[in-house]
């Protein structure tokens, strides 16, 4: 049982983060089942988390210009699409630039995504602006599919909206906007959405809603643990609980132990005990100032060539140009 435990990539992660010495951890990608990214939907339209809201209303005002900034031959890659919702804006500015050149053609949409379900639906959704060509891969791996399929000439825009690039340790953003670079040509562009910097206050509001939502996101990990890897986490003994650090501009997201008791996860091969009020930190939100993103940018190998911010929200779109 133990050799076939360590066989799967996520009973080999969750062993790692809980049997680790200090800090315990799980990574946050696996906060994405399909009960997950049903609350993630659902977070995104509490009224106390303006992001997701915030981001589609710079994109749903400043598409024109995104098209206009790249020229209007253009290819869209989206990193972690989901259903394509935020993009519809983008694609029917595209779709109005492409028809005055070429009346009977539609551009090529490459959604990637490891929801299958969210990539059928986004492709039924959005067939009437775009040739869609789902693809159902990591971000890195999506990304160099589309990259290797368009046609000479053509500029690729690859978007990364709703500042999922927060959700990544600082260093790895980097090194993840220069996994992006190298799979794009001089002159393609990345739309990057980033979440800005916010009073404490609201920011937790927004991570520790009144409805619990949050909460039911953050426990259902462990509720994931239970369904795919045999475990016996009881969720009534674990807490949501959101802490703002202001130093590196991050929410961080935990799960504290209540009481003091013993889990165990049979196909990790483990037994885990957790003292009262230890904690298991599952996601860390970065926040980001405006002027941090041109010294990103640069680091990955973009330049940064046009910002936008919602002022009600805090939130900036950021056009970057592959130099
Ligand atoms: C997906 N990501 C940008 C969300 C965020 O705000 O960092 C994930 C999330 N975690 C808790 N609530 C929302």
């Amino acid at each position: 049982m133990y050799a076939q435990a360590l066989d799967n990539e996520f009973a080999r992660e969750v062993r790692a983060g809980l049997m680790s010495a200090g800090q315990k951890t799980l990574p946050c990608r696996y906060l994405y089942d399909d009960i997950g990214s049903a609350l993630f939907e659902a977070i995104t339209c509490l009224p106390e988390y303006g992001l997701t809201r915030a981001d589609a209303r710079v994109i749903q005002a400043h598409a024109g210009d995104v098209v206009r900034s790249l020229g209007n031959d253009l290819v869209v890659a989206e990193l972690g699409s989901g259903t394509g919702t935020k993009t519809r804006a983008i694609l029917e500015a595209l779709a109005r630039a492409t028809r005055t050149r070429r009346p009977a053609s539609m551009p090529a949409y490459y959604p990637i995504d490891v929801s299958a379900a969210a990539l059928a639906k986004c492709a039924r959704e959005l067939a009437h602006l775009a040739v869609v060509h789902p693809v159902e891969r990591s971000y890195l791996e999506g990304l160099a599919h589309a990259a290797r399929h368009r046609a000479p000439g053509q500029t690729l825009l690859v978007l990364f909206l709703g500042s999922t690039i927060g959700n990544f340790e600082p260093d790895a953003a980097l090194e993840f906007l220069s996994g992006v670079r190298q799979a794009l040509s001089r002159g393609d562009g990345l739309l990057l959405g980033t979440d800005l910097v916010k009073p404490a206050a609201q920011l937790i509001e927004a991570y520790d809603d009144p409805t619990g939502v949050n909460a039911a996101f953050n426990l259902n990990l462990l509720g994931r643990i239970n369904r795919e890897l045999d475990a016996d986490f009881n969720l009534r003994q674990f807490a949501h609980e959101i802490r703002y650090d202001a130093e590196r501009q991050r929410i961080e997201m935990h799960l504290r132990s209540l009481v003091n008791q013993r889990v165990r996860i049979r196909k990790a091969g483990v037994v885990v005990d957790f003292a009262a009020k230890e904690t298991i930190w599952t996601e860390s939100c970065h926040k980001f100032r405006a002027g941090q993103i041109g010294d990103m940018a640069r680091t990955g190998g973009f330049r940064l060539d046009q910002q936008w911010i919602d002022a009600e929200w805090g939130f900036a779109e950021n056009l970057l140009v592959a130099v």
